[in-house]
């Protein structure tokens, strides 16, 4: 009986779908940060986005009918993202891969939501993100209540670190990862020493640098974005040569490495990231094709070919452009992608997740700990 409900409801949405017109272009959004301090993170999905767009043309489009990408900068702020949201929904995308700040996928999200388009994040980790009930909303990342486990989990067991310092940078990301990261020492019985917050966009840490070197602590962890952590690691490291740094995913981009003054200064800084996809099966062909042409797909580079892909799936099976079919499609079936088999639970976040450890490099890159 609940079989035969389950097709009358599936064909009475197939009934009511947008369905694709003969040689219909299908229209993704890809939405990020492509100006400002915070580019090389849009830079990711559009590399990713583009190439994953040109692989799927190559071989005929879906069922015949070519993706087109329209990028939307949304500069990492929440006013920005609402305004490239209602554009893009204009612009009658079926989905859109983005966006990466957290503040800025949740301001854009209720517009996607409200709209019935289908957005998959790559890159954004806060948990509100899938905490707001939208059926519409999916990541292919994990979130910072995993991450941030993980990273208390290191400090107390592998530093065994006893006297902590957090700095945020009062971001949604920010603040929520250095939540996370002080609730789970708690757990673990160690209380932070400092918790402190220093403005986004901050580039001058002298003066907490010498509140934290006075306490002597075991280790600190930063959670902010890379281009303040750059600088704060390279003040700190003048200050203080040993004491163990560690940061959340918001510092996977090799302009961590720039923004600190080179790979001296990030050679062994802690850092929590999903499995490094570079490193995957899945994704060797594409790693191949991607250095083939000069590009490093690092960060969240696959992530983002990989929203491609689930997108794309959708679309070819349920040959709708409504966001909602592929969103609801996309909460029943399994896709194979470069960052392997992924499958999403009722809220749109993954239903298994992969952070580990990494430690910075000589390389301007990172291994696994
Ligand atoms: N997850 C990395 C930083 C982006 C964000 O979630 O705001």
């Amino acid at each position: 009986m609940r079989k035969l409900v389950n097709t009358l409801i599936t064909l009475a949405l197939f009934s009511a779908s947008v369905v694709f017109a003969a040689d219909q272009t299908i229209r993704i959004g890809v939405a990020g940060p492509f100006t400002g301090p915070y580019a090389s993170f849009g830079d990711q999905f559009w590399l990713g986005a583009q190439k994953a767009v040109a692989d799927i043309n190559s071989k005929g489009g879906i069922n015949g009918n070519r993706i087109e990408l329209i990028k939307a900068d949304d500069k990492c702020t929440p006013k920005q993202a609402a305004a490239v949201a209602e554009r893009l929904v204009g612009d009658k995308v079926s989905a859109v891969v983005g966006h990466f700040c957290s503040s800025s996928t949740l301001a854009a999200s209720k517009i996607y939501a409200k709209a019935g388009v289908l957005m998959i994040t790559p890159g954004s980790t806060n948990p509100e993100v899938t905490e707001q009930g939208f059926k519409t909303v999916f990541r292919l990342c994990g979130r910072d209540d995993q991450q941030g486990d993980v990273a208390a989990k290191f400090i107390a067991s592998d530093l065994k670190a006893k006297k902590i310092v957090i700095i945020h940078d009062n971001s949604t990301y920010g603040a929520g990862l250095a939540e996370t990261v002080r609730d789970a020492l708690l757990k673990r019985n160690i209380k932070t020493a400092l918790y402190a917050e220093t403005p986004r966009g901050n580039k001058d840490f002298r003066s907490l640098i010498t509140k934290i070197t006075e306490l002597h602590p075991d280790a600190i962890y930063f959670s902010g974005l890379h281009s303040d952590a750059g600088p704060f690691v390279q003040q700190f490291r003048e200050a203080d040569k040993k004491t163990p740094i560690v940061a959340g995913d918001g510092i996977v981009t090799t302009d961590f490495v720039t923004s600190a003054g080179g790979h001296k200064i990030t050679k062994g800084i802690y850092m929590t990231f999903g499995v490094d996809p570079r490193t995957l099966s899945s994704a060797k062909q594409t790693v191949k094709a991607f250095q083939a042409d000069q590009i490093d797909p690092e960060g969240y580079t696959l992530y983002s070919y990989a929203a491609i892909e689930a997108i794309a799936n959708a679309l070819t099976k349920t040959k709708s452009l409504d966001g909602k079919q592929l969103a609801a499609w996309l909460h029943q079936n399994k896709v194979n992608t470069v960052l392997g088999e992924k499958s999403w639970d009722a809220k749109g976040d993954l239903n298994q997740s992969n952070y580990i450890m990494y430690e910075w490099n000589n390389n301007r890159s990172y291994s696994p700990k």
